[in-house]
């Protein structure tokens, strides 16, 4: 008995040293913190708890849509737009092994390559492992490991289908839906779904045909219809502007969950 309470004891300073070592921003230790709670580990759940007593306060941003309409270039567009306001940037790419796609892993990497030797950004994917539920409680726990890590900025890339869309409405503060031009039924059924939920719709790949009757279309619905190219970077001040303009509307109204 003597010897369970000591091992306890150990755990307790082991879970509280990995807490330290999260605050004090350490990549390693938030990383391994992270893949404790993506297999819910007690652990993981205890370290948790230490760390929400000291939660600063981030900019949770989702960037949700089909497969392929370019999500990744575009997230990779918003790293580089918030570390030039020198702002910390977590990206947490959820479900990027897109059937559709195919080996977006790597194509994710190879984009966001360029700031992997950046100290202020953070990439991480998650594992979904299939299960839903598990999807929304790991990306919400990460988010949070990141915002005691003094992440600034949070970005969560996931394929907006099924109920995936509704995962990360619940995990971000602001979601963006992007479609592409040329998307056509898919369009429409987003509007069933997704878009209802976004409250920012970016149309990206500006620089093909058929965007401007894809943003006449979806700006006869929404109030904030954005065009992007995420190749080039046109569009993304815009996208920063609405995103904050969100954020501010958003803290006037005092929203309960955060
Ligand atoms: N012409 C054009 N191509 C783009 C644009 N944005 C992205 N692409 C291309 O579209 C392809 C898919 O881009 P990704 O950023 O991987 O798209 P994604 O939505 O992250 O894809 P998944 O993660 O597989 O769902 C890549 O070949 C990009 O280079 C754009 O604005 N214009
Ligand atoms: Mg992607």
């Amino acid at each position: 008995m003597f010897g369970s309470n000591l091992q306890t004891k150990r755990e307790a300073g082991d879970a509280l040293a990995l807490a330290d070592r999260v605050k004090a921003g350490e990549v390693r230790a938030l990383s391994r913190v992270i893949t404790l709670l993506e297999s819910q580990s007690p652990d993981g759940i205890a370290i948790l708890r230490l760390l929400a007593s000291d939660l600063r306060r981030a900019a949770v941003i989702g960037i949700t849509g089909y497969p392929g309409a370019g999500k990744s270039t575009l997230v990779a567009q918003l790293v580089a737009a918030y570390r030039s306001l020198d702002m910390k940037v977590g990206v947490l790419a959820v479900d990027i092994s897109s059937p559709v796609t195919g080996g977006a892993l790597l194509g994710d990497r190879i984009r966001m390559q360029e700031h992997t030797l950046d100290r202020g950004v953070y990439i991480r994917s998650m594992a979904t492992r299939g299960h839903h539920g598990g999807l929304a409680q790991a990306t919400s726990d990460a988010t949070l490991v990141l915002e005691a890590a003094g992440y600034e900025v949070i970005l969560i890339e996931t394929i907006g289908v099924g109920q995936n869309e509704v995962d990360v409405v619940d995990v971000a503060h602001t979601v963006v839906a992007v479609v592409a031009p040329g998307f056509g039924d898919d369009v429409q059924a987003m509007k069933a779904g997704l878009l209802e939920v976004a409250p920012i719709v970016v149309v990206n790949k500006g620089d093909l045909a058929g965007a401007d009757s894809t943003l006449r279309d979806l700006r006869e619905w929404y109030p904030t219809v954005l065009r992007t190219v995420a190749t080039t970077g046109e569009g993304i001040p815009e996208l920063v502007a609405a995103i904050a303009e969100h954020q501010r509307l958003r803290d006037l109204q005092g929203s309960p969950d955060q």
